[in-house]
């Protein structure tokens, strides 16, 4: 494409297509120049591919893209401020759409705490706001320190940022000795149209939604810059506190506006299902007029000694809800199918769009699941669409909720093109030319050619240097895909003698020299110490998400015991293959999935040797410090009269202990209720010790 013709000429499929590569080219170097990977440019290429980037966009406001590198407003990288960890995770939230999702919500919280159907339940309703999460530390009612979320266990420090907020007080003098306040950055509608106006007249940089607008302007390293841009703030949630706020959520909240802390005038205590439903109506039906963007509506439970009795799971906690808003839609053509191979090997069908936009975002690529579903069936060969399947050439609906990958809803089959043929799936692999299979049972075709398929070994390694496994900064995708077309990479161990076989080659390499080079080797260097669950994430496993890489890591507490209990699980029986099993979280899938993968030769070998580059730290028992508990494996029998198994399960984890399926010589404790059979007597014969449930919860505190 020839970037030099007047943005006027060209088609709107040629301006897309031109502002994708700018979109990579300008991000590639904004990288460089950051000392990351990517060859270098001069200045006057960088601010000549800005400016056509511009003059695009300007000509085809509808097609800026998610990432328009005119939203990035010179943010720096992630790495230019300091890191915080959170003193308590900063949480997610469980998203459903549907209200019958909310009605289990309530459900799942009356069977997890065993209350009778009528005994009341009171909850929070308030708006989710469509900003970004921030925590505030005030100490001795000062405020000492404000992060991001991250990643929820860490998180940018942006003090000096918040601080020019005016909705953040920098003292707060009623406050207990130690207050975390968490809550939401956001921009209104209106000071977001008068920024981008003015940023306009001023030739900077346009933001395509208040979100990116208050993200990118809390993320500066210049706070004057900050202090210059309308941001606001609402508080919603608390971290540590040295003191209870109060007993109840409520109380809590009105504790926060008590401390001149703006929140959020539409929070209501409410009675049950139908009235949390009523006032996500009413804020729905308000959601136009309040004149900042909202998602959703968010849902706790009001009393916080239930909440705490309910706990979380990995991310999210068991008692509260974000009740989100339904999906955008819109209606493109679909141009072509094409297939793209995972690192497990997985192909997944990707839907090349014509480019649209879909709720202030131009969207040109959409998943489409696998073959069933282009087919139009579901998992079990029930039909959906009604049987539509899905061509090139089609017109569909496509839809995005929240921030997820926009899928295919529906075919307009009036406007099916006469020629368009049924997709056909392929039955070898389009990179490496290996047999297709699918598992009975299995909606998913995976490429057989496992360590000899190119494609799956680069996403394996793409995967394991990501941020959520090893997070190697300047090893990115391109610098893979490079790397491994020379034969540098072929397997994670060989990333830690990039330095060791290919330094000298790589300082001379085109786009490469001593300080990106040393940069490189520096965050590669700083990645052999690594905790348990982002290895276990990074070697990138079937059906081992991060969630259960971290509850892997906290079950087995470190990597000797996590490797042994996969060799002794092998043969898919016996105590380690009940223990792994009997995992919150853990199902006979993804259990298989990983014992397998051990099981595997080829698999062995490769993670001697990266585990031989690294140190591995093992991962404490949460919050059990002091706790009789910590490190010992319980196991529950019979029936339990004061708590659900369900709550005594997540009581014993949450003080550091294991909970186990099956009694074996590791038990340290059975606590055996009436009616309990074969487990308490295998725990007597084997001299265990047996708790009754009165002896438990004297333990259990
Ligand atoms: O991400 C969030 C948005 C809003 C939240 C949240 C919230 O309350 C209104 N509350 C909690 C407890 C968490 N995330 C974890």
């Amino acid at each position: 494409m020839d970037s030099s013709r007047p943005p006027e000429e060209l088609t709107p499929e040629e301006a897309a297509e031109e502002l994708a590569r700018l979109a990579a080219a300008i991000a590639a170097a904004d990288r460089a120049y950051h000392g990351e990977d990517a060859p270098q440019i001069t200045d006057a290429e960088y601010d000549a591919m800005k400016r056509r980037n511009a003059a695009l966009e300007a000509a085809f406001p509808e097609l800026r893209r998610p990432d328009s590198p005119s939203e990035r407003v010179g943010a720096p990288p992630s790495s230019a401020f300091s890191k915080v960890r959170h003193s308590m995770p900063m949480l997610s939230l469980e998203n459903a759409f549907a209200e019958e999702e909310v009605a289990d919500f309530v459900a799942r919280i009356r069977r997890f705490l065993n209350l009778p159907a009528d005994e009341p339940l009171a909850f929070t309703a308030e708006p989710k706001i469509d900003g970004l999460s921030l925590s505030l530390r005030y100490e001795d009612g000062r405020l000492v320190q404000a992060a991001t979320r991250g990643d929820g266990t860490t998180g940018e420090n942006v003090t000096a940022n918040a601080r020019t907020l005016d909705d953040i007080p920098d003292e707060i003098p009623d406050a207990p000795a130690l207050l975390e306040v968490r809550g939401e950055v956001y921009m209104s509608h209106e000071d977001f149209a008068a920024l981008n106006a003015r940023q306009a007249e001023t030739g900077g940089r346009t933001f395509a939604n208040p979100r990116n607008a208050a993200a990118g302007s809390l993320r500066q390293l210049d706070p004057s810059i900050t202090a210059s841009r309308p941001l606001r703030f609402f508080a919603y949630s608390w971290g540590m506190v040295s003191e209870p706020l109060a007993d109840t959520q409520m109380g809590a909240i009105e504790r926060l506006a008590g401390f001149g802390l703006p929140t959020n005038p539409l929070t209501v205590l409410c009675h049950e299902l139908e009235e949390l439903l009523a006032h996500y109506r009413r804020i729905e039906g308000e959601r136009a007029n309040l004149g900042y963007d909202i998602d959703g509506v968010v849902y706790k439970l009001n009393r916080l000694d239930l909440q705490a009795r309910l706990g979380a799971r990995s991310a999210t906690p068991r008692w509260a809800l974000a009740h989100k808003f339904p999906a955008e839609r819109a209606t493109t053509q679909l141009r072509a199918i094409e297939i793209q191979v995972g690192r497990t090997g997985a192909l997944s069908p990707i839907a090349r769009l014509a480019p649209v936009t879909v709720g202030g975002v131009v969207v040109q690529n959409a998943t489409l699941h696998n073959a069933d579903y282009i087919a139009g069936r579901d998992s079990r060969g029930q039909p959906i669409r009604e049987g539509r399947d899905i061509r090139v050439g089609d017109w569909v609906t496509i839809y995005r909720a929240g921030d997820v990958i926009p899928k295919i809803e529906d075919v307009d089959l009036s406007r099916r093109p006469p020629d368009a043929v049924p997709y056909v799936f392929p039955e070898t692999c389009p990179i490496c030319g290996s047999d297709v299979v699918r598992e009975p049972g299995e909606a998913v075709h995976y490429c057989t050619g496992n360590l000899v398929c190119p494609a799956q070994q680069v996403e394996k390694l793409k995967h394991f240097v990501s941020r959520n496994a090893f997070d190697i900064e300047g090893l990115g995708a391109k610098t893979i895909e490079a790397f491994f077309a020379d034969g540098w990479l072929r397997e994670p161990a060989d990333i830690f003698h990039l330095e060791s076989r290919h330094g000298t080659e790589l300082r001379r390499r085109e786009g490469w020299g001593e300080r990106s080079a040393a940069n490189l080797f520096r965050s590669i260097a700083e990645r052999r110490r690594v905790p348990l669950n982002r290895l276990i994430f990074g070697l990138g496993i079937r059906h081992v998400g991060e969630t259960a890489a971290k509850l892997l890591a906290r079950h087995y507490g470190s990597w000797e015991r996590f490797r042994t209990a996969m060799e002794e699980a092998r043969d898919h029986e016996g105590p380690a293959w009940d223990d792994l099993n009997a995992i919150d979280g853990v199902g006979p899938t993804l259990a298989a999935s990983l014992v397998d993968f051990f099981h595997e030769p080829a698999n062995r070998a490769a993670i001697d040797r990266l585990v031989a580059e690294l140190e591995i730290e093992d991962v404490a028992a949460p919050s059990a410090s002091g706790s009789p508990l910590a490190g010992k494996t319980i196991v529950f029998t019979g029936t339990l009269e004061r708590m659900t198994r369900a709550e005594a399960k997540a009581r014993a984890e949450a003080l550091g202990a294991k909970v186990a399926g099956s009694v074996s010589s590791r038990t340290d404790y059975v606590v055996a209720g009436p009616g309990a059979g074969s487990k308490e007597k295998k725990a007597r014969e084997l001299g265990l010790t047996v708790l009754s449930e009165e002896e438990w919860l004297e333990m259990a505190g």
